[in-house]
């Protein structure tokens, strides 16, 4: 078998922990590239008015429990073996979106996606969450790259004290334009990729997306996984370890990821779910 060869895996690393995001480039083949184009293509078109103007701003949301090939995605195994170059050597894996931003599209609010914030693990520079996030497209500015704010998932910035009362539903129905969250910052970084590299980025991590002036689809699919989850505390565990759902997945797709199932024996309560980082985030 040939390994995938991670051009300077320490750097990549030290920037992931130290700045938020890294990317490894090629990690995904053609031929599965084209496997997700034709899958997201179909759940995508078959999507109602109303679920496209609920999530005008991301443009989609729509669970990768919708179909089996992202199970196979879950464990491909040269995004494994990035992770592994990069010191991740017992990732767990829980959930994940795809998400589309449709031709001529506004963008994408800024927000952070980490829910583990009343425990004092979420100030510390441990990664409690990755997003894994492969575009299908070439990205730029013009097609609604990503962009974050760097060193945000450790810092406090201005947008973490706006974002909190802004409403979600109504940020992603874009009911207006001229709100904060869509507006450029200082720190923010564009990350224009290739069709099937890989962006790697801590949850707590502030980003966004530019909107999609292009006439073309402009699909990416996140992956979340927990490259230490043995090491978080207990009750966050047992929120991880609860997050499992079946929808389209049958116990086959359970089984082929089965060695990234994130486990939680105890019956221990699960830490209790909060967007929003506290004070302690300076
Ligand atoms: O659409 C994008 O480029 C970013 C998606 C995103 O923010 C997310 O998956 O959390």
């Amino acid at each position: 078998m040939i390994v995938m060869r991670v051009e300077k895996p320490k750097e990549k690393y030290d920037r992931l922990i130290a700045d938020g995001y890294c990317v490894v480039e090629n990690v995904l083949k053609e031929e599965m590239l084209e496997r997700l184009r034709l899958v997201t293509d179909q759940l995508l078109d078959a999507q109602t008015e109303d679920e496209r103007a609920a999530h005008r701003s991301s443009g989609s949301m729509i669970s990768v429990y919708m179909h089996p090939l992202f199970a196979e995605l879950v464990v491909y195994p040269r995004a494994l073996q990035a992770l592994e170059a990069l010191g991740f050597l017992r990732p767990k894996w829980s959930s994940g979106y795809v998400i589309s931003k449709p031709p001529q599209s506004p963008p994408l609010f800024w927000h952070q996606d980490w829910w583990g914030w009343n425990d004092p693990c979420s100030y510390t520079a441990l990664p409690q969450q990755l997003f894994l996030m492969y575009y299908l497209v070439d990205t730029t500015p013009h097609n609604g790259c990503l962009r974050v704010i760097s060193g945000s998932h450790l810092n406090r910035h201005p947008l973490h004290d706006i974002l909190p009362s802004a409403h979600g539903e109504a940020l992603q129905r874009v009911d207006n334009p001229d709100h904060p969250a869509y507006q450029h910052f200082s720190g923010e970084v564009d990350i224009p990729v290739k069709a099937g590299d890989l962006v790697i980025g801590d949850s707590r991590l502030l980003h966004a997306s530019h909107g999609n002036q292009s006439d073309k689809r402009r699909t990416v699919i996140t992956l979340w996984y927990h490259p230490f989850f043995a090491l978080l505390p207990i009750g966050m565990q047992a929120h991880i370890g609860r997050l499992r759902q079946r929808l389209a997945w049958s116990e086959t797709d359970w089984k082929r990821i089965n060695e990234l199932v994130p486990v939680c024996e105890s019956n221990v309560e699960s830490l209790k779910w909060n967007r929003n980082p506290g004070p302690e985030l300076k």
